[in-house]
């Protein structure tokens, strides 16, 4: 999810959502827990466009009291973080990237990194939030316990992109709808009642209709040189054309493709490993070990010039 907001579904489906207000992003539960996403979005400066402005998760689980962070964008890029309604300070983090600032308290690993701010629950959701030319941008990976179980404006999360754009009262709108039509999806995905961020203080227009790409792109010399700046990326292009700002596009062309990449990471589940958790060797006797995996494509390696072990074969033995 992120831009203008341009949102990528659990299931990689593309759509542009610019509705005005307090929004479900995802809901879902397993047997253990729950956890909700919420984002609000506000106007992007005179523009008939939106923009997200702030995120808030809740995650709840059996074995932990309730958490709540939010992510409130300020000027100059930075985020504000609280968690239970507490403005969280973070600290240097010796041990991790240069640069990195932690916050760590039980059920909840909070790490900051200029703009960047990233926040894991319980070990099992990720939420990264980040700020870029006034606007934030947020993505989230959520446990395989969670497919078949979500709702809201990332979609249905079953694998198939084709069955996403799934409305409260259980329809569903058919692949390639319209960005109108799209906008009336979004739209019934609003929060009503009480939202994670509280009452708004700002006084937002009823009824507020954003342009759409259809619209924008009628003017065909501004195009044309748009289309060159942005290389021919859509959301790079609406949004340059709906804010009559460049660089803004351009930002958001670049974080569509870093997402992409994300995506195709965060897709990808670690390989299971079967072998001991625990090895006893004694001194001067070689201890013999092996580690399988059936995951395609695993590679086994020893990390740093440890002489004392060795690796041996593709689906190793592991010796020392
Ligand atoms: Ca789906």
């Amino acid at each position: 999810m992120f831009g203008d907001p341009h949102i990528t579904t659990l299931d990689g489906a593309n759509y542009t959502f610019n509705g005005l207000g307090d929004f479900l992003l995802v809901r879902t539960r397993d047997r253990n827990s729950s956890f909700l996403l919420q984002g609000r979005t506000a106007q992007t400066g005179s523009a008939q466009a939106t923009n997200f402005i702030a995120f808030a998760a809740e995650y709840n689980s059996s074995s932990l009291d309730p958490i709540t962070v939010q992510w409130l964008l300020e000027p100059s890029d930075t985020i504000h973080v609280r968690l239970n309604n507490q403005t969280v300070t973070f600290e240097t983090n010796r041990d991790g990237a240069k640069g990195q600032e932690m916050f760590n308290t039980s059920g909840v690993v909070m790490t900051r990194n200029g703009s960047v701010v990233s926040a894991n629950f319980d070990g099992a959701v990720t939420i990264s939030v980040i700020a870029l030319s006034n606007i934030l941008h947020a993505s989230c990976s959520l446990p395989e316990e969670y497919q078949n179980r979500t709702e809201g404006l990332m979609g249905f999360w079953n694998g198939n992109p084709d069955d996403d754009f799934r409305m409260p009262n259980g329809s569903t709108l058919p692949p390639g709808s319209s960005e109108e039509v799209l906008f009336h999806y979004g739209m019934t995905w609003e929060i009503n009642g009480t939202s994670l961020f509280g009452k708004r203080d700002d006084n937002l227009p009823s009824n507020f209709t954003p342009v759409f790409f259809s619209q924008l792109s009628g003017n065909k010399s501004l195009n044309e040189n748009l289309t060159s700046t942005c290389n021919g990326d859509k959301h790079c292009l609406y949004d340059a054309l709906a804010t009559g700002n460049k660089s803004l596009g351009l930002d958001t062309g670049m974080l569509f493709r870093t997402y992409q990449q994300m995506n195709t990471t965060l897709n990808q589940y670690p390989p299971s490993i079967e072998g001991p958790d625990v090895m006893e060797a004694y001194v001067g006797q070689v201890k013999v070990v092996n580690y399988t995996s059936s995951t395609k494509d695993v590679t086994f390696t020893l990390r740093n010039n440890c002489t004392d072990f060795k690796l041996f074969g593709k689906n190793p033995w592991l010796g020392l």
